[in-house]
Order: C-alpha cells, then sequence, then structure tokens
C-alpha cells in the first residue's frame, strides 16, 4: 500500500490531521491501535479553543460543535468560601466553548467515514522506518496478518505511550518532566452542573473542580493522592468530599446522583525535543504532556496540528519545504508557553503534600492579587482563552 501521509493514533490530533489533509486533496492513512468505539469511550477533555473551532470548520466537521457547544465568557475561581469572576469576554474579546473531546472525536470520526478516508483499527507491532531518508514506510500487523505501507512522511499522533516518540534516537531525542504528587479523580453524572460556569477551586483539602458537558451532563474532578484507587471512592465519599472543597452556598446547591464514569488521571507536565526526525513529526500528547489545570491538552494537539498542516499543505501545493524544516520550532514555542500556563495554575490551586504555611499564605495572596488586579487578569484570561497560533 502506499499513500502520502501515514498518521498514526486515532484520537483527535490524528482525525484532525487526516481530515484538513483530505480537505485539500492530501491523502493518509490512519492507524488506530484500539477501536472506534473504545477511543470514543474515553472521557476526557471538555473545553474548547476558538483556534480549535477553526480547524474543525476547515476540516468540515464543525456543524453539530457549533449547534452544541456551550460557550463560556468566563469562569469562577474559589478558595475556601471566596469566590470570584474571571471575565474572559470582556479582558479578552474572546471566549471558549464547552463540548467534549468525545463528541470532538466523533465527529471527526462521522466526517472522515463521509469522506471514504482510510483507517485501520486494531493495529498492532507498528514500526516506522527510513524517516530519515526520502521514502519512509510504515510496518504494522492487523490479527497474524503483516502489513506495510509506503509514504512520504509520517505524522506521529499516538499519545504519551505510543510508539513515535521512542523513534527518535535516544541521543537526539530530549525530554523534560515533573510528575504532580497528586492525581484527579473525576465523576460524570447526569445531573445539571451546580453553575452554569466552570468553578476552579482550591482549599485547605485540596483542589476541585465544578465542569460540564451540557446542561443535564456534570464533570466533577478533586485532587487525590497519585496512590489512590478508583475502587476506593464511592460515589457518596466522592460527594462528601466535592463539598467540602467549593465555597458553602454552591455545595448547597449541587445536585448529585450515581456516577456513569469515574476515573483517576495522573498529572504530569512533560516536553519531548526535537518534535520532528526527517521526515517524522510528533503532534500533541506524543509530544506533550500538561496538567488539565489549565484545559490545554486537546487545545495544544490543535495547534500541532495548524502547523503541521500547514507544513505539509505548502509542501505538496508550493513544493516548499520550510515549514517542514521550521516545524517542530514553531510548535515548541508555543508548547512551552502553555506548559508555563499549566504549571502555574496547577501549582496555584492544588494543596501539595510537602507544602508548608508559608507555601499556604503565598498561594491566598496570589489568589488575592489575581482577585483584584486586572492585568493579572487578563494575563490570565489571555492564556486561558488560547494564544495566537
Ligand atoms: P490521544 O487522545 O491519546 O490519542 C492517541 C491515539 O493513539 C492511539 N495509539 C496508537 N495507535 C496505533 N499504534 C500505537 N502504537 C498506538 N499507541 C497509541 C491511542 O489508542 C489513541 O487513540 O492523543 P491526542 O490525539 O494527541 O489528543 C490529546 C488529548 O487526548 C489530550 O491532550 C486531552 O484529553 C487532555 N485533557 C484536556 N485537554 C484540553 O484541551 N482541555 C481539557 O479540558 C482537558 N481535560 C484532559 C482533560 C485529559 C484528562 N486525562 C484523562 C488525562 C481532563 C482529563 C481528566
Ligand atoms: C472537563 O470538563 O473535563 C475539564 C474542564 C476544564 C479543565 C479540565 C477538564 O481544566
Amino acid at each position: 500500500m502506499r499513500t502520502q501521509v501515514v498518521i498514526i493514533g486515532g484520537g483527535p490530533s490524528g482525525l484532525l490531521l487526516s481530515q484538513l489533509l483530505h480537505v485539500r486533496g492530501i491523502d493518509s492513512i490512519v492507524l488506530e491501535r484500539k477501536t472506534r468505539d473504545y477511543v470514543l469511550s474515553r472521557i476526557r477533555a471538555g473545553v474548547l479553543e476558538r483556534g480549535l473551532l477553526e480547524l474543525m470548520r476547515k476540516a468540515g466537521a464543525a456543524a453539530r460543535l457549533e449547534r452544541e457547544g456551550l460557550p463560556h465568557d468566563g469562569a469562577l475561581l474559589s478558595y475556601g468560601d471566596e469566590m470570584f469572576r474571571i471575565d474572559f469576554k470582556r479582558l479578552t474579546g474572546t471566549s471558549v466553548i464547552v463540548y467534549g473531546q468525545t463528541e470532538v472525536t466523533r465527529d471527526l470520526y462521522d466526517a472522515r467515514e463521509a469522506a471514504g478516508g482510510r483507517t485501520e483499527f486494531n493495529v498492532d507491532d507498528v514500526e516506522i522506518h527510513d524517516t530519515n531518508r526520502d521514502r519512509p514506510y510504515v510496518t504494522y500487523r492487523v490479527g497474524s496478518e503483516p502489513r506495510r505501507i509506503d509514504c512520504d512522511f509520517v505524522a506521529g499522533c499516538d499519545g504519551f505511550h505510543g510508539v513515535s516518540r521512542k523513534t527518535i534516537p535516544d541521543g537526539v531525542r530530549k525530554e523534560y518532566e515533573r510528575v504532580y504528587p497528586f492525581g484527579w479523580l473525576g465523576v460524570l453524572s447526569e445531573t445539571p452542573p451546580v453553575n452554569h460556569e466552570l468553578i476552579y477551586a482550591t482549599s485547605s483539602r485540596g483542589f476541585a473542580l465544578c465542569s460540564m458537558r451540557n446542561p443535564m451532563l456534570s464533570r466533577y474532578y478533586v485532587q487525590c493522592p497519585a496512590t489512590d484507587r478508583v475502587e476506593a471512592w464511592s460515589d457518596s465519599a466522592f460527594w462528601d468530599e466535592l463539598r467540602r472543597r467549593i465555597p458553602a452556598d454552591q455545595a448547597e446547591k449541587l445536585v448529585t446522583g450515581p456516577s456513569i464514569e469515574k476515573s483517576i488521571a495522573p498529572l504530569r507536565s512533560f516536553v519531548c525535543e526535537p518534535m520532528r526526525w526527517g521526515r517524522l513529526f510528533l503532534c500533541g500528547d506524543a509530544a506533550h504532556i500538561v496538567p488539565p489545570t489549565g484545559a490545554k491538552g486537546l487545545n495544544t494537539a490543535a495547534s500541532d496540528v495548524h502547523y503541521l498542516y500547514n507544513a505539509l499543505r505548502q509542501y505538496y501545493e508550493e513544493r516548499d519545504s520550510s515549514g517542514i524544516e521550521r516545524y517542530s520550532e514553531r510548535a515548541l514555542a508555543r508548547v512551552w508557553k502553555v506548559e508555563r500556563f499549566s504549571w502555574w495554575f496547577s501549582s496555584l490551586m492544588h494543596h501539595f503534600p510537602e507544602q508548608t504555611e508559608f507555601d499556604h499564605k503565598i498561594q491566598t495572596a496570589e489568589l488575592e492579587f489575581l482577585r483584584s488586579n486586572e492585568d493579572s487578569q487578563r494575563a490570565m484570561a489571555t492564556n486561558y482563552v488560547g494564544l495566537p497560533y
């Protein structure tokens, strides 16, 4: 088999890239380790930047997002019983959109099917070959049958645990990492959200987040020890803990119900440099991870896709390789700014096990500064709604 671009990973970054390329007549094949249903069962991001909406429009997959996505003009921050609002719209002129990653992925799979795009599911043993030569190829297995695809380029969109990043030789690849000493326990429930805007809450017991997917589907998180097992958290223990971490007037309004999904996610900051190795490009979680506090993972995957799509388009349509040459540098310049914001917001809002009373006082002082200082709020809002591409 032959194609122009082999895309490894059928998550949001791989699918978005394949659809954008398709619109420009550039052929690709997506290789996904799992099934479509498995990919769609993973509950992850919920907040989209405008840049991602634009890319979904370009990919011809934005109709439902435009209909059902909830524009959010601001978000609430609380510490103890104190709560204040950051007005994204007034401070930056833009807002974010609440729409689940599951739905983004579903829309992209539907668009890809409608376009007759090729996706291979249940692939194993994917190996990338000769990306430093003119004619790279990818080998893999479906069941017991070995297969090979020859191509011009390989896009590694296979997430943090994929094979693409490890294809870059150890002597070339440099990884930067911080692992946080806690995780997020998340619950999805068919209950009305406690507030019409997101609440990022901190308290002496730790962080909590009140989010949503739609007016009858809520998503809540509480910070928990990294070593906790999800089976040890009953629904009632979760709701009790959440109530203790949000302002009393919100806790009183909270409507609880059975969880329809419950999981623990570890928190880490991670960047791999470079993001290109010859004709192999890394995109999204394959190259970088942020703690979810700033809602930036999926959005940063989308900005990588933007740079890579434009680079490939320039190459095929104008025979200009400059976008390809500069892909890693351009993507990383934005990635590191997003890493900084996500690290800052996480450090501000979480309780760290080794934290002293001094550290706690500094966190409170920073929250009070943010509450009272418009320049500080604008800096926060500018990052939250998404830095320009
Ligand atoms: P994905 O989604 O991990 O998809 C990678 C795909 O590659 C497949 N794969 C392979 N396929 C073939 N061969 C192999 N060897 C393969 N290895 C892996 C996998 O099966 C998978 O289908 O990466 P992608 O596309 O880069 O997308 C990244 C996003 O999923 C991620 O950054 C976000 O979910 C992060 N995130 C959030 N991001 C936001 O922008 N806003 C949010 O509000 C937000 N909230 C979150 C989040 C992540 C969370 N968790 C669970 C870590 C909340 C949470 C709790
Ligand atoms: C979510 O709704 O899952 C969500 C929202 C905001 C975040 C992280 C996760 O910062």
